[in-house]
């Protein structure tokens, strides 16, 4: 027996709306599902289950018919498929009387059922989501009935308004496996017993890292997980130091470096990190243009010796100013504060 476990894919999202690549990762999302689908086809699995989250939004109709189409190709499969937060079935969601393939089990409403899988000793337990929000721990006093095999419930929530869960406690009245949607990051909660497949490709630029699915079998009767990396792309963080002999163009230079050895298919957060002669003005947005960045962060702080610039200037506005920092712990934030009031207040100075 072998399954593949896929959560929050998210068909229909456009991340970083407005970057150059966007519309390319639109359809990447796409082409990635298509390429798990193309990947089973290869090599069939037992069983697919989707925890959630398929759609980003409410499905169009041609777009369940795009889906039930790539199920039809996979006619040894069966699969588990349930609604999420994001694609909740609305009143009148298409969800709500699609003719799936006969492969397709859909779980249609918020009560929790269970399915004995037609071929397999292996029972699967599933609810969809009919609301945006659900309060309610639906999870948590679920038991799996009688019967021998695998129990294996698929699950979407985990936060207070999605279905909070207790992990320990569901896993502990006897499922065999969690199939888990919704948080992002791909996570193992319990060993071969319980995880999170994270989204199939990430979905914006805080879900950092690897993304895939989750792929399980039995071996000697023990049921196996481990996490399969399969998005076409990741998002990563470059940090880049300054000294303070850096320059803007030693500055991109570092980055181009960077870039090269990481090579140029991920999509990056640039932070800019430590102390750089005071007299520099770094044009951050010009890193940009060097590959996929989302976003470049300036942390780094001007080289000023504050205790010599304390004294220096003692009895004026910038000795004072400096004192008035020097004696509290500094938020980021004060920090900030703290350097261009300093800077502002030299040149005025000269
Ligand atoms: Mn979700």
């Amino acid at each position: 027996m072998r399954f593949i476990h896929l959560a929050d894919v998210h068909l229909g999202a456009v991340p970083d709306r407005g970057c150059p690549w966007s519309s390319r990762r639109e359809e990447e999302i796409w082409e990635t599902f298509r390429r798990v689908i193309a990947g089973i086809r290869e090599n069939p699995v037992d069983l697919l289950f989707i925890a959630g989250d398929l759609f980003h939004r409410q499905p169009l109709l041609r777009e369940l018919k795009e889906v039930n189409y790539l199920f039809s190709t996979i006619p040894e499969t069966r699969i588990y498929l349930m609604a999420g937060n994001h694609d909740y079935i609305k009143a009148d969601s298409f969800y709500r009387d699609f003719q799936w393939e006969k492969n397709v089990t859909f779980f249609k409403n918020e009560q929790l059922t269970c399915v004995k899988d037609e071929k397999l000793d292996v029972y699967v337990y599933g609810l969809s989501y009919e609301h945006q929000e659900i309060e309610a721990s639906l999870y948590d006093g679920a038991q799996p009935q009688e019967g021998d095999g695998l129990h294996i419930l698929l699950a979407h929530g985990g936060d207070a308004k999605h279905i909070p869960m207790s992990i320990k406690t569901i896993s502990a009245s006897g499922f065999d496996y969690l199939a888990l949607g919704h948080i992002h990051k791909p996570q193992i909660l319990l060993r071969d017993k319980a995880a999170y497949a994270g989204a199939l490709e990430p979905i914006d630029r805080n879900d950092l890292g690897e993304h895939g699915y989750i792929e399980g079998h039995l071996e000697n009767g023990r049921l196996r997980t481990n996490f399969v990396p399969f998005a076409s792309r990741s998002y990563e963080q470059i940090i880049l130091m300054l000294r303070e002999n850096s320059t803007q163009a030693s500055l991109e230079d570092m980055l181009k470096a960077d870039l090269a050895n990481r090579g140029r298919m991920n999509m990056y957060r640039i932070i800019i990190k430590g102390v750089r002669a005071p007299e520099l003005m770094l044009l951050p947005e010009k890193l940009k243009t060097y590959g996929y960045v989302t976003e470049v962060l300036d942390e780094s702080r001007p080289a000023y010796d504050l205790e010599e610039l304390e004294k220096k200037y003692s009895g004026t506005l910038i000795g004072d100013y400096i004192s008035c920092f020097l004696e509290k712990d500094r938020s980021a934030m004060e920090e900030k504060a703290l350097y261009y009031g300093l800077q502002a207040l030299l040149e005025t100075s000269r």
